[in-house]
């Protein structure tokens, strides 16, 4: 009877050790998975992310998950450009970042509209077997407004808990298939990036007055918005369940890796407090605006006969 109990016991061990080795394997780092997932862009000095930034990685690093429309695999969204900065600046100085190699920041958009392009010269991206995708073809790579059902744009504005009981409300359909998508799911473009066109605007580093650049399109939007050269800009505090953001990083100098290196060792535990990575400059934190202010994509958007010179 011992025997068996050992036995049981000794099987019991032995499963939760499997499990336990598989569970590790799939659940990598968020993080991690971030930094690892950056394409160098041809003949070009910077990587792009793979896929927009997510709702499971936006998490990790900020501790909180703004979105409107929850899944830890769909594009992280309602995040101003400001909130943008503050995740760059806790990116940078997290261990994974550091290790890489990379300093962290928004794309300008003329680097996000190379990356968008892929090499083509029309009004969308090129694929890996030379197709140029066109406004008919578009749904190959992007959810927008054609191939995905959207909700009165009044509802989408003032979602709360009491127009839930509303009996319009009622109707619609809350299922995934109603805002974007996880990351990933339409095809790449020719350099191996998911998502350029539609699901979520993204945000850049580039001004326009006090406002800053955002392209691509999102779910909500026409296969016009979605072009690789038309163009949107709203104040960096704006947050819509429309507007995300992907990852632009180039080398770090080496004078500056040194340097980060010799002051870890004087750091206070990562974590708290944490110093900004390399000086990333003057920042000003996101002043209590409240994650239930939802900005529209504003109409002010136009087609940029390509600010690329080829
Ligand atoms: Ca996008």
């Amino acid at each position: 009877m011992k025997r068996l109990a050992l036995l049981l016991l000794l099987l019991l061990a032995a499963g939760a050790v499997w499990l336990a080795a598989r569970g590790g394997g799939a659940r990598r780092d968020p993080v991690e998975r971030l930094v690892a997932e950056m394409v160098q862009i041809p003949g070009r000095d910077f990587r792009m992310g793979k896929y927009e930034v997510t709702q499971a990685q936006w998490e990790a690093v900020m501790g909180e998950n703004p979105s409107v429309f929850k899944g830890a695999d769909h594009p992280v969204e309602c995040v101003s450009w400001d909130d943008c900065q503050a995740f760059l600046e806790k990116l940078n100085a997290h261990p994974a970042a550091r290790a890489s190699g990379l300093v962290f920041r928004l794309p300008t958009e003329e680097e996000w509209e190379t990356a968008c392009r892929a090499g083509s010269t029309n009004a969308y991206c090129r694929l890996a077997d030379g197709t140029e995708i066109t406004e008919a073809t578009l749904g190959r790579v992007a959810w927008y407004n054609e191939n995905l059902s959207t909700r009165p744009r009044w509802l989408s504005r003032f979602l709360d808990f009491a127009e839930r009981l509303v009996d319009r409300v009622r109707e619609v359909d809350w299922s995934e298939t109603e805002s974007h998508k996880p990351v990933g799911r339409k095809e790449p473009n020719a350099w191996g990036l998911h998502d350029l066109h539609g699901n979520v605007w993204e945000w850049t580093e580039t001004p326009v007055g006090e406002d800053r650049v955002s392209r691509g399109g999102g779910w909500y939007d026409s296969a016009w918005d979605c072009g690789a050269s038309t163009r949107c800009w709203s104040s960096p505090s704006d947050r819509g369940f429309n507007f995300g953001f992907r990852l632009c990083a180039t080398q770090r100098p080496a004078a500056e890796e040194t340097h980060a290196e010799n002051a870890e060792s004087a750091e206070p535990r990562p974590g708290e407090a944490g110093s900004p990575a390399g000086g990333a400059g003057e920042r000003s934190e996101p002043e209590g605006v409240t994650h239930a202010e939802v900005a529209e994509p504003k109409s002010r958007a136009e087609s940029a006969e390509s600010n690329l010179s080829n």
